[in-house]
């Protein structure tokens, strides 16, 4: 079959974000635009003669595309195999689990996340190196560089591939394996957690729960898991056939965004635990009966109560969080006198401490937790764990999260999120705040005394790489914090978030609506960064 080299010119505006290169479906379609974007990651790689690939994406709106475009890509530069989630379908933790088992150069995934899908919607696509993780920064920035220069693309001439066949297929010299999505996971969380427990828990008769899939990826996998395996009732999972438009819905797993789970959690004959994942299926959030957990609490209690599952019984060698995340994990990981570590915010930069065996666990305050058992977050993983958990103690949801608040305090934690908001403004925003916080250090503000503020920069403590400008951070004598930071995966105009975390020891102190409890620190938040004026909005457009 013949290889096509096809002209092109670079586009200006393919520097991955947080997570990959995140658009409009209606930029991705643009002519060569995909196809730009994937010689760019390939140009940047070593080797690919004869190496597998991964591929799969979270069933969005032009996955089926997109991959026919990257199959025949690869065969062009040479990849000897390729490994492909049936239907197209592969989650983001189960991508990184096949590329570690099958020792695959690498992955690429096409989901643009918790991100709407749709023909007017977003897409989005990230390349995942050996380990299995997020390419670290060095990478994405060669990618970025090559996509500047490209002037030519290869392709191979070929028709499409049935993709919903399971089978060997190939193209040219290449094979292309359509594997099941579901099997290699699966088998990788019954090698974690106690499923006979858990399965026990499930099948009793009392305990009840509910999976929301939102449309998106993990539906296949939640039915599996939860209804075929460990026994729990067909029904459980809700939403659980992946829609290229995620039924109209936003696939993010928060209190907002969730809220058809929300109101059956929080409503008359509530079930006892809820959970639900977003679009690729890395995100998770945990509800028990009429109570939310905050992502940073949920770490922070995993990793108080790792020992109850076989594969962390023998201790954890360490815990990161981003840094935004609330300090809750980091009093569990001095009480087990193990080291806590503070990283940028996305999941790439805890692939080196993962890799170096310093940590086993990390989260990250957006609803993302994770161990070291693949190089993502991992939403159904975090919903066994919990199962888990919930079956060695035989208490509720509630009962284990205030007992832990008892023991180490309770991190009030919100944060809040500016939407579309002009990008000139936003940036004026964070100028505004640079130059602000020179001034800030020592000062008191009402009774809250600041201790540091700073424009938070990180060296990885295995390679010793640099990055810079990853968030302000004012903290205040009592252990309060409040960070701001632009988002890196939106698609339109520019998102301000501001974190707001209090730490509350006292236990009689600790059942304040959050809101109510940051109330302080909301209003030195908006006053010191002038978030009025900046964005033009009286209110942030979502709270979680
Ligand atoms: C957001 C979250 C971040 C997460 C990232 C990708 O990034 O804040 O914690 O790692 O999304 O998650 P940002 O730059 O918009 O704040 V996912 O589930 O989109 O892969
Ligand atoms: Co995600």
């Amino acid at each position: 079959m013949p290889i096509q080299t096809i002209p092109t010119r670079p586009f200006a505006d393919q520097k991955p974000g947080t997570s990959g290169l995140r658009k409009k479906v209606s930029i991705f379609r643009q002519p060569h635009y995909l196809e730009n974007f994937v010689q760019a990651i390939f140009d940047s790689l070593p080797e690919k003669q004869g190496q597998t690939l991964v591929v799969g994406g979270d069933g969005r709106y032009y996955n089926r595309q997109a991959i026919q475009i990257i199959l025949k890509m690869a065969a062009a530069t040479g990849f000897g195999r390729v490994l492909v989630g049936r239907g197209g379908i592969l989650s983001t933790p189960a991508a990184s689990c096949l590329i570690r088992k099958y020792a695959a150069l690498g992955g690429i995934i096409l989901s643009a996340s918790h991100n709407p899908g749709g023909p007017q919607a977003d897409f989005g696509i990230k390349y995942n190196t050996e380990n299995g993780g997020p390419a670290p920064e060095q990478v994405t920035e060669a990618i970025f560089a090559r996509s500047k220069s490209l002037s030519a693309y290869k392709i191979l001439q070929a028709e499409d591939l049935e993709l919903d066949r399971l089978g060997v297929f190939r193209l040219d010299t290449m094979t292309v394996e359509i594997i099941d999505p579901v099997n290699d996971y699966a088998q990788l969380m019954e090698s974690l957690f106690d499923f006979d427990r858990i399965r026990e828990l499930l099948t009793n008769g009392q305990f009840r729960m509910v999976m929301d899939s939102l449309h998106a990826v993990t539906g296949p996998y939640a039915h599996r898991l939860f209804e075929q395996r460990l026994g729990a009732p067909l029904g459980t999972v809700h939403n659980g056939e992946p829609l290229e438009d995620f039924g109209g819905g936003h696939p993010d797993p928060n209190l907002v965004y969730a809220h058809e789970l929300v109101d059956i959690l929080f409503g008359e004959h509530a079930p006892d635990f809820g959970a639900a994942s977003d679009g690729d299926g890395d995100r998770n959030m945990i509800l028990g009966r009429h109570f939310f957990i905050t992502p940073s609490d949920s770490l922070a209690i995993l990793a108080a109560n790792a020992h109850l599952v076989p594969a962390y019984r023998s201790g954890l060698a360490g815990i990161a969080r981003s840094m935004p995340t609330s300090q809750a994990c980091d009093r569990v990981a001095a009480h087990l006198g193990i080291d806590c570590y503070e990283t940028p915010t996305g999941w790439k930069f805890f692939g080196n401490l993962l890799d170096a065996g310093r940590i086993t666990l990390c989260g990250e305050e957006s609803f993302g937790t994770g161990s070291n058992h693949i190089r993502e977050k991992d939403g159904l993983w975090a919903i066994l764990f919990w199962l888990n958990i919930l079956a060695a103690r035989q208490q509720s949801v509630e009962e284990i999260v205030r007992h832990h608040w008892r023991v180490y305090g309770r991190n009030y934690y919100s944060r809040h999120d500016y939407e579309n908001v002009d990008s000139d403004r936003a940036n004026a925003l964070m100028e505004n705040l640079y130059s602000t916080i020179k001034t800030l250090n020592g000062k008191l503000i009402g009774n809250h005394q600041i201790t540091y503020c700073d424009d938070f920069s990180y060296t990885d403590p295995v390679d010793y790489s640099v990055s810079r400008n990853q968030g302000i951070r004012i903290g205040f004598s009592d252990g309060s914090r409040i960070v701001f930071r632009l988002s890196g995966t939106g698609t339109q105009g520019a998102t301000l978030r501001v974190y707001l975390e209090r730490y509350e020891p006292k236990v009689s102190n600790q059942n304040f609506d959050p809101q109510i409890a940051l109330k302080h620190l909301i209003h030195i938040a908006e006053d010191l960064a002038q978030i009025r004026y900046y964005t033009g909005m009286e209110k942030p457009t979502v709270i979680t």
